[in-house]
């Protein structure tokens, strides 16, 4: 599709067109801004350029209809950054040996700092410990630009609050967290969310919109560890856990359903939690240790089922090894065809390693997206037949449930999707 020339160059640059990147580029096109959508990934900026979309909240005819517009285009030429009156920065901040990577941060910092002049404003969107915008990302826009700041440019912190996939909240009606280095600073950001979403929120300072975000996912992380420990537990003590969960649940004030799993993966969830663990640690010598403990707890989970699956087939006296098993959903949570850190695929390597014959049915994934030597099978009346156990990972809408739960007393169901006395649930 070819580019419409812009006149000029961008008035905004977002730095990062991943799931967080590019909803807030597409956005700020569409309230009339002039966007230049950055991505180092040559791949990704060229699938952009012919208006192909591969993040779950924006459509190709998203798109296309700002390219069209002249509004948005993608580029990976950092000259190309020249000119910007606001940059946005949303790119990863990954655990690199449980210690935060703020590799992409740094990266984006330098890319940028040449191209920071007066009165224009960058903010930071990427999720991380305290301290770091202020500490690593400003140090370097300072030193590649000459400029300070605060007194010469608007520097502020923005928490990213995308959850793909979700009907419900988007980026314009989620509520969004402001911060800046200074007052001056505070307007700029304000002003320009202030374009984008419906509410903007004011935090007291740049470390405490930091800290906000991770304890957002860290409320999560540790609930989840809650409900998984208990559902161990119940195991033991012949309670079921998902029904007491519903009890709980009806109180209408004071709770918040959780649910056990299989583990916890994506991509915040599993790192938020020690980005802030670890800056307590470095900060204050100090352990987090309800972080530590939630680790520990849904850490231990993949081989929880494991032992689950172990035991299920024992009272049938069937061993793991040889035996024929269908893995329902591999992707870390419903409806997503995300893998990242997903703990069905840590159950498949472990089932795979004690010598299960492995099937799997996703509607989310091919082949290549599945552990080698796990076969990816459609859902269907031959595959259930076949399989020993019926093991539910992730309980994605489309699976045929009533299929899969066909052979109730062959199947376990770590997600409470299937309901009958005789299926086996975490
Ligand atoms: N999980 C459970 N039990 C639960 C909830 C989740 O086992 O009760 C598991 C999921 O299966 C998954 C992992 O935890 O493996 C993470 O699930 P999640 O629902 O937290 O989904 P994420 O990782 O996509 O989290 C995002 C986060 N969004 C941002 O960081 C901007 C999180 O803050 C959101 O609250 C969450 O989406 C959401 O509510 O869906």
């Amino acid at each position: 599709m070819p580019e419409p020339a812009t006149a000029e160059g961008p008035d905004v640059v977002v730095v990062g067109q991943g799931y967080v990147g590019l909803p807030v580029a597409l956005r700020a096109a569409r309230v009339g801004r002039r966007v230049l959508g950055f991505d180092l990934d040559k791949d990704r900026v060229d699938k952009l350029r012919r208006g192909e979309s591969f993040v779950d909240d924006v459509t190709d005819a998203d798109l296309r209809t700002v390219i069209a517009d002249g509004r948005f285009r993608a580029g990976d030429d950092a000259a190309e950054l020249a000119g910007f009156s606001t940059a946005v920065v949303c790119v990863p901040t990954p655990l690199r040996d449980g210690a935060p990577d703020l590799g992409h941060i740094e990266s984006a910092a330098r890319l940028l700092a040449p191209h920071v002049t007066p009165g224009c404003c960058v903010v930071l969107e990427s999720t991380t410990y305290p301290g770091t915008t202020e500490e690593v990302f400003a140090p370097i826009l300072e030193a590649g630009s000459g400029l300070r700041a605060g007194p010469d440019f608007h520097l502020g912190y923005s928490p990213e609050r995308i959850d793909p996939t979700n009907p419900r909240f988007g980026l314009v009606n989620t509520p969004k967290i402001v911060s800046g280095v200074d007052e001056a600073s505070v307007r700029a950001v304000r002003a320009f969310y202030d374009l984008l979403v419906d509410e903007t929120v004011l935090a007291g300072s740049v470390r405490e919109a930091e800290l906000a975000k991770l304890l957002e996912n860290t409320f999560r992380h540790v609930n989840i560890a809650l409900v998984n420990e208990l559902a161990i537990y119940c195991h033991e003590l012949g309670i079921d856990v998902w029904s007491v969960i519903d009890m709980a649940a009806t109180k209408p004030f004071g709770f918040m359903r959780f649910t056990p799993g299989p583990g916890v993966g994506g991509h915040c969830l599993p790192i938020d939690p020690s980005y802030l663990s670890w800056q307590v640690r470095r900060a204050l010598g100090r352990t987090f240790r309800f972080v530590e403990i939630a680790n520990d707890v849904n850490d231990n989970m993949p081989g929880y089922v494991v032992a689950r699956v172990a035991e299920h087939l024992n009272r049938r006296r069937l061993a793991v090894n040889g035996s024929r098993i269908l893995l329902a959903g591999l992707t870390y949570k419903r409806n997503s065809g995300d893998v990242r850190s997903s703990p069905a695929i840590l159950v498949a390597r472990r089932l795979q390693a004690l010598g299960a014959d492995l099937h799997a049915v996703d509607p989310f994934l091919t082949a290549a997206d599945v552990p080698e030597g796990v076969e990816l099978v459609p859902c269907d009346a031959e595959q259930v037949a076949a399989a020993d156990l019926v093991v539910v990972l992730t309980d994605h809408d489309e699976l045929d449930w009533e299929l899969l739960g066909s052979v109730p007393e062959h199947v376990l169901d770590t997600r409470n999707r299937l309901r009958g006395p005789a299926v086996d649930r975490l």
